[in-house]
This record gives C-alpha cells, sequence and structure tokens, in this order.
C-alpha cells in the first residue's frame, strides 16, 4: 500500500482535522481537470459525463489517500462535485458588513454565520479501524490563497465535538429518558448540541492551498465556505470517501433526504463511466445496500436529524 501522507502529515490530520497533500498529479491531468472545471461553470451539467473530469477524480492518489486515512484497503467515493467559487458569497458578505446580518452565537460574523460539521464522529469512531468518518478530500485546479476564498477550518475541533457525541451517545443509552443539556449548536438550538458559541468567537485557519494540491480534512471537524476578495474563481472539486464495512446508512435521514438516492445514482454511473480498472472505488448495488444496512441507531433523538455515519 502506498502512503501519500508522511508520518508529519497523518499526525497533523489526527490532531487538527485537516491537513494539505501535494497530490504529485500531472500538469496535463491539471490542466484538463481546470478545463472542465470551466466548462462545468459555464455550462451547468452533469460532470460523471465529462471525461476529463472522471479521469482525474479516478486518479489513484485519491483512493490511497482515502485508505491511509481511513485505515482500510477497501475504500469509495461517497460524494462528488465542484466546489463554489466563493464569488456568490459577495452579496451576502455586503449585508454583514451593513450590519443587517442575523446574529448567530451572539456573534456577527462570517465564520458564525457559516460554519457547520458535515457529519457526526465520535472520538470511537475516528479511533476506529476502519476509521468510521465520511472522509473529505477537496483539491484544487488552481492556487487558493486565502484571500481567494480559501476554506476555514477550527483546526482540532474535531476532537472536542467527537467527546461531546460520544458523551451524548452515552447518557442517551444510559438513560433513554433523561434530558441532554440543550445548547446553540453550530446549526440549531438542540438537546444535545454541543455550544457553538465557544468555537463562534474563535479565529478559524484559512486552508490557503497551491494548486495541485488537496485538503483532506474529517467532515466533523467546523469549518466555513468563505468569501473571496479576488476577481479569479476558485477552481476545485470535492469528493467524499468511505471505508468498507462503514455504514452509508445514516444519509437517509439527512435533511437532504435525496443524498441516499444521488449516491447510488452517481455510484452507477461512475461504475458505467471510469476505466474498468479503476471503477472498484465506485461501489456496486450490493456493496453499496450492505451499508447502507449496517447503519444501527446510536443518537439520542434530538441528534438524529441529519449528519449521521
Ligand atoms: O466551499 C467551502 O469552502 C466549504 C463548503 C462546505 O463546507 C460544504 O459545502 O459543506
Ligand atoms: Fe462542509
Amino acid at each position: 500500500m502506498t502512503a501519500p501522507l508522511n508520518a508529519a502529515q497523518l499526525q497533523a490530520f489526527e490532531d487538527d482535522g485537516a491537513v494539505l497533500v501535494d497530490l504529485g498529479l500531472s500538469h496535463d491531468l491539471l490542466d484538463r481537470g481546470e478545463a472542465a472545471w470551466d466548462r462545468h461553470a459555464e455550462k451547468g451539467g452533469n460532470l460523471i459525463a465529462d471525461r476529463d473530469y472522471v479521469e482525474l477524480i479516478s486518479a489513484p492518489v485519491f483512493e490511497e489517500i482515502a485508505k491511509q486515512v481511513l485505515r482500510s484497503d477497501r475504500v469509495f467515493i461517497l460524494e462528488t462535485g465542484s466546489a463554489g467559487s466563493g464569488l456568490d458569497r459577495e452579496e451576502i458578505n455586503e449585508r454583514a458588513r451593513r450590519n443587517d446580518w442575523q446574529e448567530k452565537h451572539g456573534i456577527r460574523s462570517e465564520w458564525a454565520n457559516s460554519m457547520h460539521i458535515d457529519v457526526q464522529v465520535t472520538t470511537e469512531d475516528f479511533k476506529a479501524t476502519p476509521r468510521r468518518e465520511h472522509l473529505a478530500i477537496w483539491f484544487w485546479l488552481n492556487d487558493v490563497p486565502a484571500e481567494r476564498s480559501a476554506m476555514r477550518v477550527l483546526k482540532g475541533s474535531h476532537k472536542w465535538l467527537g467527546a461531546h457525541w460520544q458523551e451524548m451517545q452515552q447518557r442517551w443509552k444510559a438513560d433513554p429518558n433523561a434530558p441532554l443539556p440543550v445548547r446553540h449548536g453550530p446549526r440549531w438550538a438542540a438537546e444535545g448540541e454541543p455550544d457553538a458559541r465557544s468555537f463562534a468567537g474563535e479565529d478559524p485557519t484559512a486552508m490557503a492551498a497551491p494548486r495541485g494540491y488537496a485538503q483532506v480534512f474529517s467532515q466533523s471537524l467546523v469549518h466555513a465556505g468563505w468569501h473571496s476578495e479576488d476577481s479569479e474563481p476558485r477552481k476545485g472539486f470535492h469528493t467524499s470517501w468511505v471505508a468498507d464495512g462503514v455504514s452509508v446508512g445514516g444519509m437517509r435521514f439527512n435533511d437532504q433526504s435525496g443524498r441516499i438516492d444521488s449516491l447510488r445514482q452517481r455510484s452507477a454511473e461512475l461504475r458505467q463511466v471510469m476505466d474498468p480498472q479503476r471503477r472498484h472505488v465506485a461501489m456496486d448495488e450490493i456493496t453499496l445496500e450492505r451499508m447502507v444496512d449496517l447503519w444501527e441507531e446510536k443518537w439520542p433523538p434530538a441528534l438524529r436529524k441529519r449528519f449521521r455515519l
């Protein structure tokens, strides 16, 4: 098994929840990937119909990163898409500057309003082999300096949150009728949520990255999309990955309930268009339904709405 992350990078992923990795892709592949991004930005449509895009996400390095970080010799693509350019955030930020942006978590700022997590991962999930996570790999076809909407992350927040989710699960398991504390979470106030005010006041880190680098991060890390101060868009694609044997069944319950059906459709399409030597990274139907069935309820009712593995 090749190891794209060196020891320091792997440690940074574990400690910070996010790390930058040079993908070592050829200029030709990056150029064609960038052209695919441009075509999609102009015309929209289904990225999976674009051969250059498919070839790019088929590059073995993504699979190798997912194998290494998820500690598994079998990993699959979960979600795919184009990363937002950040240019369209200008308007909402203008509103914030005019001071009529709704205050969130007691603070009116882009960070307080945009920060979120995408999956709830407990400490045990994060430590498990294979790692129980829906791992995000976002990668860049042009340079992404801080002012060109580099993603903001709160380093280490996945650990703090992991311990919190774990405690909430344990308290619910010990006594399903005992009330959990009501706090202002990253997206709403609910029983069992962590108190988002503590991280709304922190200064996040801009994950500025050169072209050809990927930002590998835990989706349980508090992070936020950001505005651009540049006229040139940030160009990138996002993918997420899951290890064999880790549930994807929680996607059924997500607010955007089409997520599991999208996964079924996307996986089938990818299997059609990927090179036969590479298409094992897209789930076949039997594997996908097996991983849906792996889901078991571990969450107290207030924390069941979304974000589950
Ligand atoms: O665009 C970004 O940098 C982050 C967006 C994000 O976190 C998301 O779509 O879940
Ligand atoms: Fe996100």
